[in-house]
């Protein structure tokens, strides 16, 4: 089987091609990414280059995308997108080409490649916010994002559908809970608590840190999609969760309490605009059509990253200094869009 990854150099979409790579023998990769700042070249080193290339290449041109598709690509996972809330409410242009238009290109190049399957991978955050208590967000559940990176992923969700609907194609749409785990850029709350946590540094709470998220291990997301490439039904949405509800402030302490540092290393800071106060998951549809489960509890996948961010100092020190965009600069500067 022969799959294009788009943004397979990111935290997901990393994960995603080791993760497909060992899983099947039969399997080669083909990524293609931007390598913006979130894409980081090392997070792929020593696959073998007989089952996994990687070409630079932007997601909204295209000639990059249809450069890297033909009659004998089985199936296109589309990870590629602007990521961070917090960027898009700083900025949100980059995440409306990206992902909204970006989107579209991927779509009409796989129609025009007549590529057997897409996988378009989304989130949670289309659902918008849940008060306490209220049940978690299933596929019916209306759109109603409130930051513009979710309002962008809503309108690529929504393009993708009519893909389906109009032209017949296979896509199919998962929709996934907050990722934490290995290769994770330390932007995101986890690996930014652990790392500075690890660096002697304040860890940046949000508001009253009460904030729910509901985390899935990477490893998990992955298998989740694997099913979804391999079963899903054509033109269908799958939430993807691990009912892995926790506060932010809960979180803090955990990864605090497991690298036994003292919690008045948090530091609460003022709050995101327009916060979404919690999302949750109902994963009943991909469980019983795909037969699919998580597999990995909250404290020990928590356990299990602080572990392997105290063991990979390098990549992250260098994701922080920013070394790593010298490495890949130097390596693929001039084949950079
Ligand atoms: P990430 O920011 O770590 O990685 C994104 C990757 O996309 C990077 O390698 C980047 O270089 C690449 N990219 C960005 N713009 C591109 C472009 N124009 N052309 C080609 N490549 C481009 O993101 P992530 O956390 O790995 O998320 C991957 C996907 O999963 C995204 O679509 C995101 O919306 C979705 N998702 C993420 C989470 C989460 O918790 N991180 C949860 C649910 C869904
Ligand atoms: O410094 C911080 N302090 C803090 O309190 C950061 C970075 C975050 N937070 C809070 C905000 C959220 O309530 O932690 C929670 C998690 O924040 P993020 O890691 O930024 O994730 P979130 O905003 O929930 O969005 C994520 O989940 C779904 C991903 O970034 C998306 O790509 C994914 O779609």
């Amino acid at each position: 089987m022969r799959i294009v990854v788009t943004g397979g150099a990111g935290f997901i979409g990393s994960n995603f091609v080791r993760w497909m790579l060992d899983a099947d023998p039969a399997v080669s990769i083909v990524t293609l990414d931007a390598l913006t700042y979130a894409g980081n070249a090392e997070n792929l080193d020593g696959l073998s280059p007989v089952r996994h290339q990687l070409v630079v290449g932007d997601v909204t041109r295209m000639r990059d995308v249809a450069g890297v598709l033909d009659r004998r690509v089985d199936a296109v996972v589309h990870f590629a997108a602007e990521s961070h809330v917090d960027r898009s409410i700083s900025s949100a242009q980059a995440f409306a080409a990206t992902n909204v238009v970006g989107t579209q290109v991927v779509l009409d190049a796989v129609r025009q490649a007549g590529v057997p399957r897409l996988v378009h991978v989304s989130t949670d955050e289309v659902y918008g916010s849940l008060a306490p208590g209220e049940p978690p967000f299933t596929e019916a559940h209306p759109l109603t994002p409130t930051s513009p990176y979710a309002a962008s992923k809503a309108g690529a969700d929504l393009l993708v559908l009519a893909a389906a609907a109009t032209h017949g194609l296979d896509a199919v749409i998962t929709r996934c809970g907050n990722n934490y785990g290995p290769y994770q850029f330390p932007e995101k709350l986890i690996p930014l608590f652990i790392t500075n946590a690890l660096a002697g540094q304040p860890l940046p709470l949000y508001g009253d840190g009460r904030q729910v998220r509901d985390w899935i291990h990477v490893e998990d997301h992955c298998r989740a999609i694997a099913a979804v490439l391999q079963r899903g039904r054509p033109g269908r949405v799958y939430n993807i969760g691990a009912h892995g509800e926790q506060d932010n402030l809960s979180v803090a302490h955990q990864i605090l309490s497991l690298l036994h540092l003292d919690p008045g290393q948090i530091r609460h800071v003022a709050d995101r605009p327009a916060h979404d106060r919690r999302y949750a998951l109902d994963t009943e549809r991909i469980e019983r059509e795909l037969d699919w489960r998580p597999t990995i509890e909250f404290g020990d996948g928590l356990a299990a990253a602080v572990s392997w961010y105290q063991e990979h100092r390098d990549w992250w020190e260098r994701v922080k200094s920013g070394a790593y965009r010298t490495y890949y600069e130097s390596q693929y500067g001039s084949r950079l869009p």
